[in-house]
Parts: structure tokens; C-alpha cells; sequence
């Protein structure tokens, strides 16, 4: 017993994951614990990227003695290939999840939107005005069909680059110009790059490789911008709000629904749903106190962003929300919800119930989420769960106690406001504070929970040694929850491990020294705050100048690597905690990680641990601020990894 609690403590940092790891040995569940030990001889050619499948003639595989595939491939052009497909799968993901939302928006726009309307007029006619759609004396809903059949563009425009690239600043765009990498259409970026990794078509790896840079600003200055934007407009745009993040979350006398995946309707129907009269009377009629509805992953940040739902936890945790027992009903939508989860279900009573038609696993019940009637589906969805409250069993419940309290919201919009007030909305005291050194810099941390390593151990100590050197940390999607459930995203609790500078800073406005800034489609929102601070001046010109670094510590999926991408092609730096599927060509490894450093201003580094990150962040940050000449302005000291009391962090 004492090795597999030592097994469990060393595969999450959380107390509450810790214990259901435990409860899944006890229960005989399989998990994704257990099955990165089954795998954990993993594919070295794989790893290396030079298996290449994409003919009929192999697969074959790149060794010193075979240094080329049948049709003469080299690695190079091998492993480039196989990085862009894994961009475009990223790509494809966020973009298309934007896609969903914006013909929601047409539609709404149309008089049929199946109980969605906009929420945020402000949000839209301001969108509007970005495009230069008129919106002055029009109805909302005239903008937004207006503004829904111009982002269609977007998707599917073949010979105009994407409008939304517009939003940059200007140099940056001069930089994608003359690098030859602004992308048109989202859906043509994509198709090209099946195309031209398809046999016989683009062998040069640095042709390849600006494609994948090419892709990936279609999604970060396209679909997922969009993305986002549209989200505000017909969801709200997020203000701080408080609430709480945990597997005790769940409720012992509620019925506990847990929403997990990406697409926000569905989730943010649920939220009002759960509220209707009748749907609690149901509920109480069943015997429940009540109804807990819940996230997990980014569908959790959506509605933890708009209507205060509680998170469950991160990418990691979705197996173990089952594993308490307590869950009648999990739903899913689309990205990042593992096929198992129906297998580790049958041992409890929870359903598992999928909702888009693109998205079926075996085992899960299908339940068609029908946007024209979203509140119907919503309340089908409700009611079912209900039904199964009474099949809990009380032997098999273990809800954890770790619960903490946060607050999360900080859109771009809503960072303005605490830092000017509501009629000085400005980025302004942020470049001053950047400027005298009381804030040493920003940095993003995103990404996800990979069961390769500890869970959310990096994220959190290089969150920790970062604010400790008076760099603000923003964060989006699994790492952000990370933060959450570490009780870190309130105003009173990571600011006392923050450095004096950045701690002045916070209490003056009164925000965390931690942002919580949304979902992993929401990374376009760092991009949008690094150009509000390049366009308040007096931090350069250009994304590329201003002290800003991202981190992807625990990255796991193809959305990552887009992402990652697409901060380098915006002239933003990426540390990750371990490498992509590169390390097979050397040319390959040396573009991304040097070479664009050159032509765009910014590469990868890999940095495998949480100290090695602070550091690299770090030194970044300084680089950038000497050449601003305002590196003088500060007291600088190398990273202290002890905290105040001498601790480790
Ligand atoms: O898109 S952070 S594990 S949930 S991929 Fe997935 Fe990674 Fe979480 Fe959201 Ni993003």
C-alpha cells in the first residue's frame, strides 16, 4: 500500500488527484496513469518524428543506415512534414470550433437562434467598429449578420489574406509580409497543408516549416480570435468573477453534472438552465438538494468565466470526476475528452453523454445538441442526469475536500478596466509599471496536464518563481485551472509570494498577480493584450520588443504546438517542457529554435524543468528590456529560487 500511495503523490500535485488515483487502484479502474506505465517504452522513431506513413511504399523509418524512406525523403523533409500536419490538426481545432460559434452568430443574427441572443451589443458594435462594418443607427442585429458573414470569410476566403491579421500592429504584419506568411482562408491554410505534405509535393523543410508558421496564424490571428470575439458577443465578455476549482467541487447531496470539452453553447446553456425553476423543482423532487453543475477543461474556463460555474479540474481529472462516484452525468462535446471515459463509467453510475454529431465515442449515450433549441436540449440533458441521481451508490462515493477559491474573468477588456478605471480604460499603468521595473515583465503560461510528468508540479513552481521576480503571469486553459486549484487566483494569496514590485502594483488595482484569462481558444487574448501594450507606447513597436515570453510546461496536444507556433510568428518567445516530435532532424530542430529568432524575432526553447523555465524566462524578459534601455530601471537579480522565508519553491 505504501508504494502505490508514493505511485499516486508522484503523478499529481493536488491532494484531491492524489486520492482518487489511489481509489482507482482500489476500484481496479484503468487510467491514464496506468496507461502511460503500459506504454512507457514509447515509439523512438515516433518521438524522433522521422516515421513517415504518408504512403503506401513504407512506413518507413530514418536510421543512420537507412537515411532515407523508398521514395527518398530524407528526415528533414519528414519530420517537417509531420509537424505540419500537427499544426493543422491544431489549427483545425480551434478553427473550427469558431466556425460553430459564428454560424450560431449568423443565425441569432437571422431571428433563429434557438434561445441565444447576443449578450454583449457593446461587445459587437466594438467588434464592428475593428472591421470597419458600420454599425452606427443599425440594429444589433443587422451588425451581426453583417460581422457573422464576414468572418465566413475568414474561414473560406482563397485569395484575400485574413482580415483579422489586421489587428496586429504594423510592423509585426510588415514582418509576415515580407517572410511570406500571411495566411488566407483558415479552411485553404489547412487543405494546403494536407496537400502539400501529401507524397511528392513540398520536400524542402523550410518551405514546410514557414507553412506551419503560415497555418498557425490562421489560427491565432483567425480562427481562434474569432473564436473568442464571437464568444463575447453572444456570451458576454468576461469580468472578474469569483468561484471555486477542485474535484470538492462536487456536491454529496446535489445532482453533480460535470461539462467537459471546448465549445461554449452548449456549456453556457447549461449554466442558465440549470437555474430554471422547473429543473430544480425536478431535482428536488428526486431527492436532491439541488443541481451542481461543474467544468472540466476549457468548457470549465467558459462558463467559470462568464457565470461563476465551478471547476472540477484540468485535462488530467476527467477520469478521476468520475472515479468519486458522485457524478450522474458527464457531458462532452469535442476536443481534448478521452474515448475511455465510458469504459471507467461502467464501474459507476455516471453516463456519459456526447453531444456533437462530429464527436461519438462507444459506450457514451448520444444526445444531439440541437443549437435551434438550445434550451431544450439543455433541459433534456438536465433532467436526465437527474433520473440517474437515485442509481448513486454511497459505497462508491469519494468527493475530495480540496476546494479553493478564485477568481477568474480577466479578459483584455476587463484588465483595462482595473488598471484605468471605467472611464480611463488603458494599458497605460501596466507600461509604466513595465517601464520602472516594478513589473519585470509578463508571461503566459498555457497549456495542458501530460501524465509524462507530475501534474501541474512545473506549472506551479515556475508560476511561483516568476511572480517572486515581479513578472506577471497570465494564464489560459489547463494551466490556469492548475493555478486555480493551488487556491493561487484570488487577490490574497499568491501576492504574498509575489516580489515587492509587482505586489505594490496588484494591491493598488486589486487584481491577482495571476490572471486567469480563459480557455485555450482565449491564447488569442495574450496576443491582444501584447498589442494593447505596443499600441499604449513606450514599450516598442512591435510584439517582438515588449518583455513578454510564453511557457507550455505540461503541453500534450496538436492545439500546443499551433499555438506555440503561432506566439513565435507574432514575435513572442516559447519555452516548452519538452520538445515536439523534432529531435529526428537536425535542420529541422535548428529552424525552429534558432533560425526564426532572425526572421521573426522570437523561437523555441526547451527547458525541462520549472527552474531551468524561470531562468530562460527570465534572462528573455532582460534581453528585451536592455535593448528598450529601461534594464537599469530595476534592481536586477538572477532568479532566487528560495522564497522569503528560504523555503524551496
Ligand atoms: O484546449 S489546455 S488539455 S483542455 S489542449 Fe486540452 Fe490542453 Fe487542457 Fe483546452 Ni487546451
Amino acid at each position: 500500500m505504501a508504494t502505490e500511495m508514493k505511485k499516486a503523490a508522484d503523478r499529481a500535485e493536488d491532494a484531491a488527484s492524489i486520492a482518487l488515483i489511489e481509489k482507482a487502484g482500489c476500484d481496479c479502474i484503468d487510467t491514464c496513469f496506468g496507461r502511460m506505465d503500459t506504454q512507457k517504452n514509447q515509439c523512438a522513431f515516433g518521438t524522433k518524428g522521422v516515421c513517415c506513413k504518408i504512403c503506401h511504399m513504407g512506413p518507413c523509418r530514418i536510421t543512420p543506415k537507412s537515411p532515407r524512406g523508398v521514395c527518398g525523403a530524407d528526415a528533414d523533409t519528414i519530420v517537417a512534414r509531420n509537424f505540419l500536419r500537427e499544426v493543422s490538426g491544431g489549427t483545425a481545432a480551434h478553427s473550427d470550433h469558431a466556425r460553430h460559434l459564428v454560424l450560431l452568430l449568423k443565425n441569432v443574427a437571422q431571428g433563429h437562434g434557438g434561445g441565444y441572443e447576443i449578450k454583449d451589443e457593446r461587445a459587437l458594435r466594438y467588434t464592428a467598429r475593428l472591421y470597419k462594418v458600420e454599425e452606427l443607427g443599425r440594429t444589433k442585429e443587422s451588425v451581426a449578420l453583417d460581422l457573422a458573414n464576414l468572418f465566413l470569410g475568414e474561414f473560406t476566403s482563397q485569395e484575400e489574406t485574413l482580415k483579422t491579421l489586421e489587428l496586429a500592429p504594423a510592423k509585426r504584419i510588415a514582418v509576415w509580409q515580407k517572410q511570406g506568411v500571411m495566411p488566407f482562408g483558415v479552411d485553404r491554410m489547412v487543405v494546403e497543408a494536407m496537400h502539400r505534405t501529401t507524397m511528392g509535393v513540398d520536400h524542402d523543410y523550410k518551405n514546410i516549416l514557414l507553412h506551419a508558421l503560415t497555418t498557425s496564424l490562421a489560427d491565432g490571428w483567425g480562427g481562434a480570435r474569432v473564436g473568442s470575439m464571437v464568444s463575447d458577443i453572444l456570451f458576454g465578455s468576461p469580468t472578474p468573477v469569483r468561484s471555486s476549482a477542485n474535484l470538492g467541487v462536487l456536491g454529496e447531496k446535489t445532482v453533480n453534472i460535470v461539462v467537459h470539452g471546448h465549445e461554449p453553447a452548449l456549456s453556457d446553456m447549461l449554466a442558465v438552465t440549470v437555474e430554471d425553476p422547473e429543473i430544480v423543482a425536478y431535482a428536488k423532487a428526486a431527492g436532491a438538494e439541488g443541481i451542481t453543475l461543474a467544468g472540466l477543461c476549457c468548457t470549465a474556463n467558459e462558463i467559470l468565466m462568464r457565470h461563476g460555474i465551478p471547476v472540477a479540474g484540468n485535462f488530467l481529472q476527467q477520469e478521476l470526476a468520475i472515479i468519486t462516484g458522485a457524478v450522474e452525468l458527464m457531458v462532452v462535446d469535442v476536443q481534448c475528452c478521452m474515448p475511455s471515459l465510458p469504459t471507467v463509467a461502467k464501474s459507476y453510475h455516471t453516463e456519459v453523454v456526447s453531444t456533437a454529431d462530429m464527436a461519438k465515442t462507444i459506450g457514451a449515450t448520444h444526445m444531439r445538441f440541437d443549437e435551434h433549441d438550445g434550451v431544450g436540449s439543455a433541459k433534456a440533458i438536465l433532467k436526465r442526469a437527474i433520473d440517474n441521481y437515485k442509481n448513486r451508490d454511497p459505497k462508491k462515493v469519494l468527493i475530495p475536500k480540496q476546494k479553493e477559491q478564485m477568481v477568474a474573468g480577466f479578459s483584455v477588456e476587463a484588465i483595462k478596466y482595473m488598471l484605468g478605471g471605467t472611464y480611463r480604460a488603458s494599458f497605460r499603468p501596466l507600461n509604466d509599471a513595465i517601464i520602472s521595473g516594478r513589473i519585470r515583465g509578463v508571461v503566459g503560461i498555457v497549456g495542458c496536464n501530460n501524465p509524462k510528468a507530475k501534474t501541474d508540479e512545473y506549472t506551479n513552481a515556475l508560476t511561483t518563481a516568476l511572480i517572486k521576480q515581479n513578472v506577471l503571469v497570465l494564464k489560459t486553459g489547463c494551466s490556469a485551472i492548475a493555478s486555480g486549484k493551488r487556491g493561487w487566483l484570488t487577490p490574497e494569496t499568491a501576492i504574498q509570494f509575489a516580489g515587492p514590485g509587482l505586489r505594490e502594483v496588484c494591491e493598488a488595482v486589486g487584481i491577482p498577480p495571476i490572471l486567469h484569462m480563459g480557455s485555450c481558444v482565449d491564447n488569442s487574448r495574450l496576443l491582444e493584450a501584447g498589442t494593447e501594450i505596443v499600441k499604449e507606447g513606450g514599450l516598442g513597436d512591435d510584439l517582438s520588443m515588449v518583455p513578454v515570453v510564453g511557457v507550455a510546461p505540461e503541453w500534450m496536444s496538436e492545439k500546443a504546438i499551433a499555438i506555440g507556433c503561432y506566439f513565435v510568428a507574432s514575435g513572442v518567445d516559447v519555452i516548452l517542457g519538452h520538445p515536439f516530435y523534432i529531435g529526428g532532424s537536425d535542420n529541422v530542430t535548428k529552424f525552429l529554435n534558432e533560425d526564426t529568432k532572425e526572421s521573426f524575432g522570437a523561437s523555441f526553447h526547451v527547458c525541462d524543468t520549472a527552474e531551468a523555465a524561470a531562468e530562460r524566462c527570465l534572462k528573455l524578459i532582460d534581453e528585451r528590456r536592455e535593448k528598450l534601455g529601461i534594464n537599469k530601471k530595476t534592481e536586477r537579480k538572477l532568479l532566487d529560487m528560495k522564497d522569503r522565508r528560504g523555503a524551496n519553491v
